[in-house]
């Protein structure tokens, strides 16, 4: 990688943040506090080290997709043998059972789908065509397995939406938007469970104990049904069908039909596939009275109407129309989530009586998040807000840190230090222009 930029230096601190955290062909999203693989962060670290070693992005990729259960399901957690000091582990899963690889430990959950659009990138930023070509072809069968996972499994009403089971399936997992549906099952039994996150974070920057309480059930209740996904629907449990999971679905088939075109495959029926799920995001996911998009609950069919940033990450995929978009556009440059400090969106509204500004997904900035949301004002044409968000990115980090999240009003990092996506996501923006 040749590089002029005078952000050179923080390009070069990232690097050392991967490299610290590399476990050989994947790589653990944070030093202690998450010692093993997990699903949408590879996928971040790939788009990242692909402008640093390509090869060793298609090896974090690679790595996952060993991982793959039979049914397609890309677990959201890959365990590190060599690591036993976080909580819930293997064992607490239980999935060790038929259908779940056999030589390697995973959860029993998924999480957002992002990793076809990671590997297209991957192969657009390579500088050896050919043989990024070959890497395709050789993850395409395993990719089109997972798209077809999410559209039979957890689309059993065929609505050309993916539901999620457990809020930790949205990578957002304390986010507000899991409140009320969080609430709505009893238990059933008292889960055992223990907080080793805690032990080395602040309590108050992470999820409350009644979350993890419910987090801990929902695993428990499943691994009775031995991960059978028809039973877990019907369970009804916490069956969401979340925007940015759906965003990310619409996203990952977009890349899909975009890499099946690359390697000569015949993609129709994906094409098909992506224009329903994008209409059905636009309309069942979109209330036209409020001029936003939302949740749903699948089990109480109410919309979630939370004010948390995922209700602009349709922007991502190009889904709404273009005065839709200036909408979405105008209320995310507000004060309420793009605060005048300059550090970036809030994960939840500064005017919400439950923002938090250091508790994780409740109101603290998200470097994934401002990185979808510049990709997402590219393609609307707002080059200029893209630029301001890349350039309060960039700020952020090298003015405190490579963290997991920052105080959106002081920018103070947060969560872990020296955080996997953060540093490829860092060059990922640097090395495509931005200062
Ligand atoms: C966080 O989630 C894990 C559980 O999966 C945890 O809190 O222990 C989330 O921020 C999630 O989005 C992320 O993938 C994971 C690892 O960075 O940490």
């Amino acid at each position: 990688m040749q590089l002029y930029s005078s952000r050179h230096v923080l390009v070069d601190q990232a690097r050392i943040v991967l490299s610290n955290n590399d476990l050989g062909c994947s790589t653990k999203p944070a030093p202690q506090l998450y010692p093993h693989q997990w699903n949408w962060d590879s996928a971040f670290i790939a788009i990242g080290l692909a402008h640093v070693n390509e090869l060793r992005a298609q090896t974090e990729i690679r790595t996952l997709l060993k991982a793959q259960w039979f049914n397609g399901m890309i677990p959201h957690i890959v365990f590190n043998p060599e690591a036993s000091d976080y909580h819930p582990g293997p064992e607490y899963w239980k999935t060790a059972i038929p259908g779940a690889p056999s030589t390697i430990r995973t959860s029993g959950i998924t999480q957002p789908p992002i990793l076809a659009h990671a590997a297209l990138e991957v192969y657009r930023n390579s500088d050896h065509k050919q043989a990024a070509r070959l890497f395709l072809a050789d993850i395409y069968a395993d990719l089109l397995l997972q798209t077809e996972f999410l559209l039979s499994a957890r689309d059993p009403l065929q609505q050309g939406l993916a539901f999620i089971c457990h809020p930790w399936e949205s990578g957002m997992d304390n986010a507000t938007n899991w409140d009320k549906p969080l609430n709505n099952f009893n238990l059933n039994f008292q889960p055992r469970f223990m907080r080793r996150d805690n032990q080395k974070i602040a309590g108050s920057q992470r999820p409350s104990d009644d979350e993890y309480r419910r987090y801990s059930y929902l695993v428990q209740r499943y691994a009775m049904e031995q991960w059978d996904q028809a039973k877990i629907y019907s369970l009804g449990l916490f069956n969401i069908q979340s925007i940015l999971f759906n965003v990310l679905h619409l996203k990952s088939m977009q890349a899909l039909a975009e890499i099946g075109r690359i390697i000569g495959q015949d993609c129709h029926k994906i094409k098909d596939q992506i224009a329903a799920t994008k209409e059905a995001i636009k309309t069942t996911l979109w209330n036209a009275d409020l001029g936003r998009y939302h949740d749903l609950d699948l089990t109480t069919e109410a919309p979630i109407i939370s004010e948390n940033l995922s209700q602009f990450l349709p922007l991502f995929a190009g889904i709404p129309k273009q005065e839709q978009a200036e909408l979405l556009i105008t209320k995310l440059a507000s004060p309420d989530f793009w605060p005048e400090s300059g550090w970036g969106i809030c994960s939840q509204s500064r005017g919400s009586a439950k923002f938090d500004a250091q508790r994780y997904w409740r109101g603290p900035v998200w470097i994934n998040m401002n990185w979808m949301i510049i990709k997402g004002l590219e393609l609307y044409g707002r080059a200029d807000l893209a630029r301001r968000l890349a350039h309060e990115t960039l700020q952020l980090v090298e003015q405190n840190g490579f963290y997991e999240y920052f105080n959106p009003e002081t920018g103070q990092g947060l969560g872990s230090d020296s955080f996997s996506w953060t540093a490829a996501l860092v060059i990922d923006l640097i090395t495509s222009g931005y200062e």
